[in-house]
């Protein structure tokens, strides 16, 4: 972090412990949040549990990590200047480029002032009388807001799996998810990952390069699909900035949020079912060009099971061809749908098997029994290393929020209310809680959408509520129940009809255990947010104001 910045961070006023809006957490979605606040006259300050602004890209810093949504998508469009301003150098950003650009972002915008670093929120109280939250934080600060805005991300609470023995492991351990700031260095040293999720995908083929041994130990394979990474090229980005908010449109018009590289002729006719062969072309073009768009390659691939399983055997022949063990092609391989869990996105990551260094032990059928001093031990035999780390993925989109102590109207935790499952309207507020905002919470597009394009849409729309309630001298604001009800019977109607409830994702919450099985997110990012333009246009229908 440049020293400009750890001066400001020294600076931060902390001396007002009242702000109309208290924020919590300063990635992506704090850092837009406090910008706008603030450009709207609304008080606000950020509360971040880190040492510095950044989010899921301030812990995420494990070797390999970077996004898979493009970075001239993956980025703020609130600002025109800032936009065309920002050099992106690759297709895909890099962890550390992504973070210096939030660094710059809240330089740009003299963020710092009024964000508290190192700082956990341990509770919030709503006090019904004064219509104000209360909020503790874990060294026993207070502060006060009338609206608590939770910004916590996403995929921000790690998944810490139970091992038996993990505390006697006499080596380094380590979670993607929370990766230590100086770098490690893996050369001749014998490492063991759990996981193969998209961090494990990410990271495999890099501390694969560097490792004498790497055991990578798998539950589930996953699909990954290449990545094309490449050096951005000036004359595609200088054509990218030339009608910059035409390409920002282009993403919003489509389901996911993400711009489509091959957008159907707008001659196609929507009904008729490709052949065979055209669907093979589609998939190959998709698979040549990179990345997560793969799964717009035939109309339907989300929803139809049989166009579906057309795509899953395209990978699966695809991971034959590039992994020369058959017996490890075939444990690389899914047997369920693709897109089911979160498709995920590399560079080499099945190649990386063809090493002599690199073993797969699939543990699909006998879990990792414990794990040793010396190692990890799998039906008694056990595989040494100097190294574990865990990619065990995140307690994704309700932890960060369960970790808090969130207590509503009398009394009610919102761990209580959710503990069947997270209930909210529009993703955005759950009645029992006024004045709580959530970004991209469960029931919004979230995951399954550009996440920075889908936190601007969450803070504008916020940030607007608050702005009428200020001039229509309102105090309160609370989902009511039958909105909350029917929000969540709609979310899961969407879900049912199409293949993303079909297998053990985090989606649904079943990769940790005990957690209710919940489909979480909202498919569909622009009827979204036609729902949510018409919801603040027709006066906040479904919320109670007071
Ligand atoms: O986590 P994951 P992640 N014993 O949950 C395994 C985003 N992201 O950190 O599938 C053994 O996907 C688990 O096995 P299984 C992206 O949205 C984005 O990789 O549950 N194994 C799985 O293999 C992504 O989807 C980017 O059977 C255990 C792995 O751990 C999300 O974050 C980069 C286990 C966890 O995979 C999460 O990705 C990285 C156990 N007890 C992440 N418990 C980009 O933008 C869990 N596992 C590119």
């Amino acid at each position: 972090m440049s020293s400009v910045i750890e001066e400001k961070k020294i600076n931060a006023d902390t001396s007002q412990p009242f702000s109309e809006a208290l924020v919590v957490g300063a990635g992506f979605a704090g850092l837009y949040m406090l910008h706008r606040l603030r450009g709207l006259g609304i008080s606000a300050r950020v509360l971040e549990a880190g040492d510095g602004v950044g989010g899921t890209w301030y812990w995420n810093r494990y070797p390999g990590a970077r996004c898979d949504v493009e970075s001239m998508e993956y980025s703020y469009q609130f600002s025109e200047e800032l936009q065309q301003e920002w050099e992106w150098t690759e297709r895909y950003a890099t962890q550390p480029e992504i973070l210096r650009y939030l660094e710059h972002v809240s330089e740009r915008f003299d963020l710092l002032r009024d964000i508290q670093f190192n700082t956990r929120v341990q509770s919030a109280d709503f006090d019904q009388n004064e219509s104000k939250w209360c909020v503790e934080t874990s060294s026993g600060q207070t502060f006060s807001c009338q609206f608590l805005v939770m910004a916590t991300g996403c995929l921000s609470s790690v998944n810490t799996p139970h091992f038996e023995g993990m505390s006697d492991f006499s080596g380094s351990c380590y979670h993607t998810g929370h990766w230590p700031h100086e770098p490690i260095d893996f050369t001749g040293r014998r490492v063991a990952i759990i996981g193969t999720g998209s961090s494990a995908i990410q990271s495999i083929p890099v501390i694969a390069e560097q490792a004498k041994m790497l055991h990578v130990f798998q539950r589930t394979p996953n699909f990954s699909i290449p990545a094309g990474n490449r050096p951005l090229e000036e004359s595609y980005v200088q054509e990218v900035k030339s009608r910059y908010p035409e390409f920002r449109a282009e993403g919003r018009s489509q389901g996911f949020g993400i711009v489509d590289p091959f957008p159907p002729s707008a001659h196609a006719d929507p009904e008729r079912i490709p052949t065979r062969q055209e669907v093979e072309e589609s998939l190959q073009e998709r698979w040549d060009y990179g990345g997560i768009t793969f799964l717009n390659g035939v109309p339907g691939l989300t929803t139809d099971p049989a166009l579906n399983e057309l795509a899953a055997d395209f990978v699966r022949r695809k991971i034959r061809e590039e992994v020369s063990d058959p017996e490890v092609a075939d444990a690389l391989s899914p047997s369920t749908m693709v897109g089911c869990k979160r498709l995920c996105v590399d560079t080499n990551y099945f190649s990386t098997y063809n090493r002599s260094n690199v073993k797969l032990v699939d543990i699909s059928q006998s879990p990792i029994d414990k794990i040793v001093p010396e190692g990890v031990s799998v039906s008694g035999k056990v595989y040494a290393c100097d190294d574990l780390i865990l990619a065990t993925g995140f307690d994704a989109m309700t932890g960060a929020l369960s970790k808090v102590e969130i207590k509503g109207r009398e009394g009610l935790t919102l761990a209580d209310k959710w503990k069947e499952g997270p209930r909210t309207y529009l993703g955005l507020a759950t009645e029992g809680f006024p004045n709580l905002f959530i970004v991209t919470g469960p029931g919004s597009p979230s995951v399954l959408s550009n996440m920075v394009q889908s936190i601007e849409q969450h803070v504008e729309w916020i940030s607007d509520c608050m702005v009428y309630m200020k001039r229509a001298g309102l105090v309160r604001i609370e989902p009511k129940f039958d909105a909350e009800e029917e929000w969540v019977t709609h979310v899961n109607e969407l879900a049912d009809q199409t293949i993303f409830p079909t297998c053990n994702s985090w989606y649904l919450g079943a990769n940790v255990p005990g957690k209710p099985r919940v489909f979480m997110p909202y498919l569909g990012f622009p009827p979204y947010v036609e729902i949510c333009r018409d919801v603040a246009d027709s006066e906040y229908k479904g919320f109670q104001l007071a």
